[in-house]
């Protein structure tokens, strides 16, 4: 066993639900490293009996985690923040070995754990409402955020633990119980990351089935949070598919989602650009773990003065990247999750030679590496071909161009998805225009920086198929409490809002 899943106290076999303590009575699965197939430890899956005990632990969690005052809650947060700055290192190689994802990368994501655990502790003394003007003399009219009850969070992939603690975090100041179902393809990244919270909960004095876990398939451990009615919330990131298929299930019982889900994010790159600038972001936003982050630059959209140029810059980038071990540091580009993701860019590219596009550059399998290596492809298409529209979960990159500004913003616009979206350029108007109310129509809308790596101080999501939920910075925070409106009357009449009269009855 290697010495950094030793000191996550990852072992061979592990139990896949947390609840306070560790159980799971399911079939056993395996975690497999995309790097070279081979099985890191197995993991016993959650049965519906699991989750039914799980959810009444969380629930009896939240019942008196929600009394203790939030700047107190915020301690727990505070505390698996430094948990998390001790540990980055073995985590962020633990991320790689279950997801592929270069060491730099994944650092990067243990780093944006830490960040949100700093920020949900300054939160935690900022939960505030406002107190309104009132239109009755003697009336205050105020509003309270109280907790919301035991959350459900649903993780990809990709994002193994940082989504977790931008719901989870918050959550928890916020005075909730979280109930994670995560990714099956990384369920030893969620069981590491609940490992160092039950220790911070035992220092704390905190109920550790606060931050309760199931693994298990999406039709038991998935259905038990998506189908319960004391869970009122379900925030989950991964395909528009599944999102469609939660969301039908929660709002039949009016409970509430927060959806993050398909990106198509799209560079527009203009006559004035940068272009040293551009190509660093788009090289970032394509490559970046291997294509495969909701935010993944998928499309560029180019002034067609300076499409060859840019092409020749971006053709001199993909040839001279190193793709390999993604724990050796010298690595750019790791493997994808598993080979159905290498299939799904060979038939992307099947694809787009039959819709009339080119292969610019690779899209190619390499086998002698292991099942789960590709060469990142850069194709020359049309805005209008129908594979352009689609989010292929690999790396592969649309190169578009265009003659007049609105048509770029257009072609932008003209996907069903709506995460992130850039733009390069020194004209200010052009910048201007694309921020504007009639510009980019996504969630994220960058000027001089690309489509992926946002910071946590954001609200971050997107708009139409992306799902329309914010989760992390900002006041992304209300989603985890119930407001309440109460109006308080200090004098000794009853006067009636909008002025009615009403009949006395003495
Ligand atoms: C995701 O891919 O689901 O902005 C999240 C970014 C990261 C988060 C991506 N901070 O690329």
């Amino acid at each position: 066993m290697l010495t950094f899943l030793h000191s996550l106290g990852i072992e061979g076999h592990h139990a896949g639900v947390f609840d306070g303590t560790w159980h799971g009575s399911g079939p056993e699965v395996a975690s497999v490293s995309p790097i070279d197939g081979r099985v890191i430890a197995r993991i016993q899956q959650a049965t519906a009996g699991d989750c039914k005990e799980a959810l009444a632990r969380a629930q009896e969690a939240f019942q008196a985690w929600r009394e203790v005052p939030a700047p107190v809650r915020g301690k727990t947060v505070r505390r698996i923040g430094n948990a998390l700055r001790a540990a980055k290192e073995d985590l962020a190689r633990l991320i790689t070995l279950e997801t592929g994802k270069i060491l730099a990368e994944a650092e990067g994501e243990v780093q944006e754990m830490i960040d949100i655990c700093d920020f949900a502790t300054g939160l935690s003394r900022q939960l505030h409402g406002l107190t309104i003007a009132s239109e009755r003399p003697a009336h205050r009219l105020m509003e309270q955020w109280h907790p919301l009850g035991p959350i459900g969070v649903i993780t990809a992939f990709n994002f193994p633990t940082a989504v977790w603690s931008w719901n989870a975090a918050l959550a928890a100041v916020c005075g909730d119980a979280v109930l994670w179902k995560p990714s099956h393809r990384a369920p030893l990244c969620a069981i590491a990351t609940t490992r160092l919270v039950e220790r911070v909960c035992k220092g704390t004095g905190a109920n550790p089935a606060i931050f309760t876990l199931l693994c298990g398939s999406g039709d038991i451990a998935g259905d038990a949070i998506v189908k319960d009615p004391r869970v009122p919330l379900v925030s989950a990131t991964g395909s528009c598919t599944m999102g469609r298929r939660i969301a039908a299930t929660v709002h039949a019982r009016l409970g509430r989602t927060l959806l993050e889900l398909g990106g198509n994010n799209a560079v527009i790159v203009t006559p004035t650009a940068d272009l040293d600038l551009a190509v660093r972001a788009i090289f970032f936003g394509a490559i970046g773990t291997a294509g495969q982050r909701c935010t993944t630059t998928r499309r560029v959209i180019v002034h067609e003065s300076i499409e060859t140029a840019l092409r020749e810059r971006l053709l001199k980038a993909y040839s001279s990247l190193r793709i390999g071990n993604p724990l050796d540091r010298s690595t750019v580009m790791g493997p994808v999750i598993h080979p159905d993701a290498v299939a799904a860019l060979m038939q992307a590219k099947r694809r787009i030679i039959d819709e009339g596009g080119e292969i610019l550059h690779g899209g190619e399998s390499l086998p002698l590496l292991g099942p789960c290596y590709v060469s990142p492809c850069l194709a020359r298409s049309h805005p209008d071909m129908p594979v352009v529209r689609e989010e292929v979960f690999a790396p592969l990159l649309h190169l578009l161009s265009y003659r007049d500004f609105e048509d770029a913003i257009a072609c932008q616009n003209a996907v069903p998805q709506g995460l992130s979206s850039a733009i390069f350029t020194n004209d200010f108007r052009e910048a201007e225009r694309f921020l504007s109310a009639r510009g980019s129509d996504c969630g994220i809308a960058n000027v001089n920086a690309g489509t992926s790596g946002a910071e946590i101080g954001g609200a971050f999501g997107g708009e139409k198929d992306t799902g329309g939920g914010r989760e992390s910075g900002s006041d992304a925070w209300k989603n985890y409490m119930r407001r309440q409106t109460s109006t308080l009357n200090h004098g000794t009449t009853l006067p009636l809002a909008q002025g009615i009269q009403f009949g006395d009855p003495s």
